[in-house]
């Protein structure tokens, strides 16, 4: 038994509405079509923690027969320009009181949060060296609440072109270590990793401790099965090392969100097995 879940990305954020997620702007209808087509999970990419409804959530997890598999927090960078690694010690502490908002809330839910954009970049006359201390600093921090809470912390390595900070799964294993809370895990994007990672399914084979979450996402960053990442290799590598948790679509609507959303369960199903196991 592997207990692997499959989910799919819905985006609340307008300025991200030509990101990479398979759902954009519509709740309910998100929640509708993720639930019909037997998705374990559903993960949201809010504006803010306080722009979601405990109530409403709550109900269309129910009614959709849906878990909460994480929320992102990358709109404080898109929307305010927030940085869990800004030199500025008050403009770090705005950036933990945002995530910390998102903790609270995904926590509700069992799910946790991710730090994708917001672990932010060097430069503004730091070295990375020193934007490093500061993003382990926040994380640290986060990782507090988180724990009080019940859920991890999701820290997510981003291609070259997002940060200069974490960029592959050794980078964030290194941050995992450094920072030592237990609730720091890693996201793995397969999307970013097929940029960074010379070998996608081994880099997960030898970090496979660390690892909380994936972002199911083919090479040209749409559905799997839509480009040319070897899929077998790397759900061979996380079901041997034994992993629980989600496979969760952040990928483009392309054709359309629908399409993009079936491609992905078609394709969950074809690697991990029907029902997840
Ligand atoms: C967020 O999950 C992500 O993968 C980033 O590329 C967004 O900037
Ligand atoms: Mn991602």
């Amino acid at each position: 038994m592997y207990a692997i879940r499959s989910s799919a990305t819905v985006c609340l954020v307008p300025e991200a509405r030509r990101g990479p997620f398979v759902f954009h702007g519509d709740l309910s209808e998100a929640f509708k079509a993720i639930g019909d087509l037997g998705f374990d999970g559903i993960e949201i990419f809010p504006p803010s923690a306080d722009s979601l409804n405990n109530d409403q959530i709550s109900d269309l997890l129910t009614d959709n027969n849906l878990r909460l598999a994480a929320v992102g927090t990358g709109a404080g960078m898109i929307l305010h320009g927030l940085s869990l690694s800004h030199r500025d010690r008050r403009a770090r502490e705005r950036a933990c009181a945002y995530v910390r908002r998102i903790i609270d809330f995904a926590s509700l839910f069992g799910a946790p949060a991710i730090v994708g954009s917001m672990q932010g970049r060097s430069g503004s006359g730091q070295t990375r060296e020193q934007a490093l201390a500061n993003l382990m600093d926040s994380l640290r921090q986060l990782c507090v609440s988180a724990s009080d809470r019940g859920v991890p912390v999701l820290l997510e390595p981003l291609n070259r072109y997002e940060t200069d900070l974490v960029n592959t799964l050794q980078d964030g294993a290194e941050v995992c270590e450094k920072v030592r809370m237990g609730d720091l895990k890693l996201l793995a994007d397969l999307f970013h990793m097929n940029i960074e990672e010379a070998d996608i399914a081994q880099s997960i084979e030898i970090h496979a401790e660390h690892i909380g979450h994936v972002h199911f996402a083919d090479s040209s960053r749409r559905a799997v099965g839509f480009g040319h990442t070897p899929m077998e290799p790397i759900v061979q590598a996380l079901k041997k090392n034994g992993y629980k948790g989600f496979l969760s679509a952040e990928v483009f609507p392309y054709p359309d969100s629908r399409s993009a959303a079936h491609m992905t369960i078609g394709s969950f199903n074809r690697y991990v097995g029907w029902g997840g196991f």
